[in-house]
Protein backbone atom coordinates (compact mmCIF):
# COMPACT_ATOMS: atom_id res chain seq x y z
CA UNK A 1 0.00 0.00 0.00
CA UNK A 2 3.08 2.34 0.54
CA UNK A 3 4.04 1.62 -2.54
CA UNK A 4 1.23 2.56 -4.39
CA UNK A 5 0.89 5.67 -2.53
CA UNK A 6 3.72 6.76 -3.69
CA UNK A 7 3.01 6.27 -7.15
CA UNK A 8 0.15 8.31 -6.51
CA UNK A 9 2.29 11.19 -5.15
CA UNK A 10 4.69 10.76 -7.74
CA UNK A 11 1.90 11.41 -10.36
CA UNK A 12 -0.19 14.15 -8.40
CA UNK A 13 2.70 16.00 -7.56
CA UNK A 14 5.06 15.53 -9.91
CA UNK A 15 4.53 13.36 -13.11
CA UNK A 16 1.21 12.72 -14.34
CA UNK A 17 2.76 12.02 -17.80
CA UNK A 18 3.48 8.47 -16.06
CA UNK A 19 0.48 7.24 -16.75
CA UNK A 20 -0.67 9.85 -19.72
CA UNK A 21 -2.80 11.87 -17.75
CA UNK A 22 -3.11 16.20 -17.42
CA UNK A 23 -4.53 17.55 -14.42
CA UNK A 24 -6.21 20.67 -14.21
CA UNK A 25 -4.80 24.38 -13.52
CA UNK A 26 -5.46 23.47 -9.80
CA UNK A 27 -3.92 20.33 -9.78
CA UNK A 28 -7.15 18.32 -10.09
CA UNK A 29 -7.10 14.44 -11.84
CA UNK A 30 -10.21 12.79 -13.13
CA UNK A 31 -10.32 9.68 -10.34
CA UNK A 32 -11.67 7.70 -14.01
CA UNK A 33 -8.65 8.22 -15.42
CA UNK A 34 -6.00 7.76 -12.80
CA UNK A 35 -7.18 4.57 -12.13
CA UNK A 36 -6.92 3.70 -15.57
CA UNK A 37 -3.49 4.77 -16.05
CA UNK A 38 -2.53 3.06 -12.55
CA UNK A 39 -4.00 -0.34 -13.84
CA UNK A 40 -1.76 -0.52 -16.65
CA UNK A 41 1.13 -1.25 -14.92
CA UNK A 42 -0.65 -2.82 -11.69
CA UNK A 43 -4.01 -3.92 -10.00
CA UNK A 44 -5.63 -0.60 -8.63
CA UNK A 45 -9.24 0.43 -8.18
CA UNK A 46 -11.73 3.09 -6.94
CA UNK A 47 -11.47 1.14 -3.36
CA UNK A 48 -7.49 0.92 -2.77
CA UNK A 49 -7.91 4.73 -3.83
CA UNK A 50 -10.56 5.59 -1.04
CA UNK A 51 -8.54 3.28 1.39
CA UNK A 52 -5.20 5.60 0.21
CA UNK A 53 -6.82 8.92 0.53
CA UNK A 54 -8.74 7.49 3.92
CA UNK A 55 -5.61 5.95 5.44
CA UNK A 56 -2.14 8.08 4.49
CA UNK A 57 -0.31 8.80 6.99
CA UNK A 58 0.00 12.57 6.48
CA UNK A 59 -3.39 13.24 4.44
CA UNK A 60 -1.37 13.94 1.64
CA UNK A 61 -4.73 13.48 -1.00
CA UNK A 62 -8.19 14.91 -0.70
CA UNK A 63 -11.39 14.40 -3.32
CA UNK A 64 -13.95 17.15 -3.65
CA UNK A 65 -17.01 16.75 -2.77
CA UNK A 66 -18.29 14.33 -5.50
CA UNK A 67 -15.19 12.00 -5.45
CA UNK A 68 -14.20 12.41 -9.31
CA UNK A 69 -11.28 14.59 -9.49
CA UNK A 70 -8.38 13.87 -6.67
CA UNK A 71 -5.36 15.82 -5.89
CA UNK A 72 -2.52 16.15 -4.01
CA UNK A 73 -2.94 18.55 -0.81
CA UNK A 74 0.83 20.47 -1.58
CA UNK A 75 4.18 18.94 -1.88
CA UNK A 76 4.04 19.71 -5.48
CA UNK A 77 6.80 20.61 -8.31
CA UNK A 78 4.26 21.46 -11.07
CA UNK A 79 3.16 24.85 -10.51
CA UNK A 80 -0.42 24.34 -9.78
CA UNK A 81 -2.65 27.06 -7.69
CA UNK A 82 -4.16 24.54 -5.42
CA UNK A 83 -5.95 27.50 -3.50
CA UNK A 84 -3.41 27.19 -0.78
CA UNK A 85 -5.10 30.17 2.41
CA UNK A 86 -2.77 32.49 3.40
CA UNK A 87 -2.78 32.34 7.07
CA UNK A 88 -1.07 34.24 9.58
CA UNK A 89 1.51 31.68 11.17
CA UNK A 90 2.33 31.22 14.94
CA UNK A 91 5.29 33.04 16.00
CA UNK A 92 7.59 30.33 15.27
CA UNK A 93 7.83 27.25 12.80
CA UNK A 94 10.30 24.74 12.44
CA UNK A 95 12.14 23.30 9.46
CA UNK A 96 13.93 19.65 9.66
CA UNK A 97 17.11 19.41 6.92
CA UNK A 98 19.66 17.02 6.78
CA UNK A 99 23.39 18.05 8.26
CA UNK A 100 25.25 18.07 4.89
CA UNK A 101 22.79 20.78 3.88
CA UNK A 102 23.58 23.34 6.83
CA UNK A 103 26.59 24.95 5.01
CA UNK A 104 24.58 25.88 1.70
CA UNK A 105 21.75 26.74 4.08
CA UNK A 106 23.55 29.46 6.05
CA UNK A 107 24.47 30.71 2.86
CA UNK A 108 21.59 31.06 0.87
CA UNK A 109 18.84 30.14 3.42
CA UNK A 110 15.72 27.91 2.79
CA UNK A 111 15.02 27.61 -1.19
CA UNK A 112 12.29 25.69 -2.17
CA UNK A 113 14.45 23.36 -4.27
CA UNK A 114 12.82 21.33 -6.61
CA UNK A 115 9.38 22.05 -5.19
CA UNK A 116 7.02 25.46 -4.82
CA UNK A 117 7.55 26.01 -1.72
CA UNK A 118 9.43 25.47 1.34
CA UNK A 119 8.33 23.01 3.86
CA UNK A 120 7.77 23.74 7.49
CA UNK A 121 6.15 22.27 10.36
CA UNK A 122 4.68 23.73 13.23
CA UNK A 123 6.00 21.35 15.80
CA UNK A 124 9.98 20.66 16.04
CA UNK A 125 9.24 16.83 16.32
CA UNK A 126 7.68 16.55 12.75
CA UNK A 127 10.54 18.63 11.89
CA UNK A 128 12.84 16.14 13.09
CA UNK A 129 11.46 13.51 11.01
CA UNK A 130 11.22 15.19 8.11
CA UNK A 131 14.87 16.13 8.63
CA UNK A 132 15.88 12.18 9.07
CA UNK A 133 14.65 12.06 5.12
CA UNK A 134 17.74 13.38 4.49
CA UNK A 135 20.27 11.70 6.73
CA UNK A 136 21.30 13.40 10.30
CA UNK A 137 17.90 15.56 10.80
CA UNK A 138 19.03 19.62 12.14
CA UNK A 139 16.15 21.55 12.98
CA UNK A 140 16.15 25.00 12.65
CA UNK A 141 13.69 27.64 14.31
CA UNK A 142 12.27 29.58 11.67
CA UNK A 143 11.28 33.10 12.50
CA UNK A 144 7.94 33.22 11.18
CA UNK A 145 6.01 36.57 12.95
CA UNK A 146 8.84 38.58 12.03
CA UNK A 147 8.60 37.59 8.59
CA UNK A 148 5.27 37.89 8.01
CA UNK A 149 6.09 41.41 9.55
CA UNK A 150 8.38 42.20 6.63
CA UNK A 151 5.83 41.20 3.96
CA UNK A 152 6.43 37.51 3.85
CA UNK A 153 3.26 35.77 2.92
CA UNK A 154 2.65 31.82 4.48
CA UNK A 155 0.11 29.21 3.52
CA UNK A 156 -0.97 26.10 5.36
CA UNK A 157 -2.31 22.87 3.62
CA UNK A 158 -5.19 21.42 4.59
CA UNK A 159 -2.80 18.49 5.98
CA UNK A 160 -1.06 20.68 8.51
CA UNK A 161 2.07 21.69 6.66
CA UNK A 162 3.25 25.25 6.36
CA UNK A 163 4.68 26.90 3.53
CA UNK A 164 6.33 29.70 1.82
CA UNK A 165 8.33 30.92 -0.70
CA UNK A 166 11.29 30.97 0.73
CA UNK A 167 13.38 31.67 4.38
CA UNK A 168 16.34 34.26 4.08
CA UNK A 169 19.44 33.54 6.61
CA UNK A 170 18.36 36.19 8.87
CA UNK A 171 15.36 34.33 10.01
CA UNK A 172 16.52 31.17 11.04
CA UNK A 173 17.78 30.03 14.06
CA UNK A 174 19.73 26.49 14.38
CA UNK A 175 18.40 24.50 17.17
CA UNK A 176 21.57 22.99 19.23
CA UNK A 177 20.26 20.15 21.32
CA UNK A 178 16.89 18.99 19.16
CA UNK A 179 14.22 17.38 21.04
CA UNK A 180 14.67 13.37 21.71
CA UNK A 181 11.97 11.89 19.77
C1 LIG B 1 16.99 21.53 1.61
C2 LIG B 1 7.67 15.35 2.87
C3 LIG B 1 20.76 23.31 0.26
C4 LIG B 1 15.81 21.41 2.53
C5 LIG B 1 7.95 16.05 4.17
C6 LIG B 1 15.46 19.94 2.31
C7 LIG B 1 7.71 17.51 3.87
C8 LIG B 1 18.55 23.32 0.89
C9 LIG B 1 15.85 19.69 0.85
C10 LIG B 1 7.86 17.60 2.38
C11 LIG B 1 18.49 24.72 0.75
C12 LIG B 1 14.68 19.58 -0.08
C13 LIG B 1 9.02 18.45 1.99
C14 LIG B 1 19.66 25.39 0.33
C15 LIG B 1 16.56 24.05 1.40
N1 LIG B 1 20.76 24.66 0.11
N2 LIG B 1 19.67 22.62 0.65
N3 LIG B 1 19.70 26.72 0.18
N4 LIG B 1 17.25 25.15 1.06
N5 LIG B 1 17.34 22.93 1.30
O1 LIG B 1 12.13 16.75 0.13
O2 LIG B 1 11.31 20.05 3.28
O3 LIG B 1 6.27 12.65 2.45
O4 LIG B 1 12.07 18.83 -1.36
O5 LIG B 1 16.18 21.68 3.86
O6 LIG B 1 7.16 15.59 5.22
O7 LIG B 1 12.57 17.83 3.15
O8 LIG B 1 6.54 14.07 0.44
O9 LIG B 1 11.80 19.10 1.07
O10 LIG B 1 16.21 19.12 3.16
O11 LIG B 1 6.48 18.02 4.25
O12 LIG B 1 4.40 14.13 1.74
O13 LIG B 1 16.62 20.83 0.45
O14 LIG B 1 8.07 16.28 1.91
O15 LIG B 1 6.33 15.07 2.72
O16 LIG B 1 14.03 18.36 0.17
O17 LIG B 1 10.21 17.92 2.58
P1 LIG B 1 12.47 18.19 -0.07
P2 LIG B 1 11.55 18.75 2.62
P3 LIG B 1 5.85 13.90 1.79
Amino acid sequence: MKNISKYISLILRHKPEVIGITLDEHGWADVGELIKGVTRTRPFSMETLEEIVQSDEKQRYSFDDTKTPIRANQGHSIPFDVELPEVIPPEILYHGTGEKFIASIEQQGLLPMSRLYVHLSADEKTAKEVGRRHGKPIVFEVLSSQMTKDGSTFYRSVNEVWLTKAVPVKYLVKIKSSCKN
